[in-house]
């Protein structure tokens, strides 16, 4: 009975849906994660995820993410960033089966930018667009050297009506809405349902509830 109350309550835990789910490839991986052709290799610490090829890893995305969400992530391209200049870059794509309640995270082809866009479940296809803008949070020109570590971290805040991208530390592109994503689906990492990859490893990705 002891240990029933046990799995009762990290049952309960879980399905509270509050934690931040860690993915370092050092240890277990999330309920339902499916790798999907992608392999390990070494990390930033221990090993990392390398995306690419047919690769197209994805997980169900935490409950809690439709109240807002901070993920932080670590990428690294054997390429240059100048060299991938003609390669769309996609690390992370969330979709529900309905292709609403997106988020996108990705360089599109023919530039050195990162994008940070999301929907919300109304309208057509993508749904209604955050700030009225697909493209309301772009970086700058990137000049990332091949082989090098980088940071990214998106943050939603529908309290607050803000939404940011941060690239290494520095908030690069943020916006105000009201349109955010409000059901939780499929999070796929470093591809867009298989059809775009990262040509990166990924590590330390970290998916957590908005702060206050
Ligand atoms: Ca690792």
């Amino acid at each position: 009975m002891r240990g029933m109350a046990m799995i009762a309550l990290l049952c309960c835990t879980v399905g509270a849906g509050a934690q931040p789910v860690t993915l370092d490839f050092d240890g277990p991986l999330p309920q339902g994660w499916d790798a999907c052709g992608a392999e390990l290799v070494d990390g930033r610490e221990g090993q990392g995820l390398l995306v690419a090829g047919e690769a197209a890893p994805s997980m169900p995305m935490p409950g809690f993410f439709t109240g807002g969400f901070d993920i932080t992530l670590h990428v690294r391209h054997e390429r240059s960033m100048a060299d991938l200049h003609f390669e769309e870059l996609v690390y992370l794509n969330h979709d529900t089966e309905d292709l609403k309640n997106r988020i996108m995270l990705r360089k599109r082809i023919g530039t050195d930018r990162i994008l940070f866009a999301m929907t919300n479940n109304q309208g057509k296809t993508k749904g209604e667009i955050f700030a009225d803008d697909w493209y309301a949070m772009q970086s700058g020109p990137l000049d990332w050297a091949a082989g090098s570590w980088h940071e990214l971290r998106i943050v939603a805040s529908p309290a607050q009506g803000t939404a940011a991208l941060y690239i290494d530390g520095q908030m690069v592109a943020s916006a105000e809405g009201t349109q955010f994503p409000e059901v939780a689906g499929t999070l796929c990492i470093g591809n867009w349902s298989g059809r775009s990859q990262a040509l990166a490893v990924f590590d330390d990705i970290n998916i957590a509830p908005v702060g206050e």
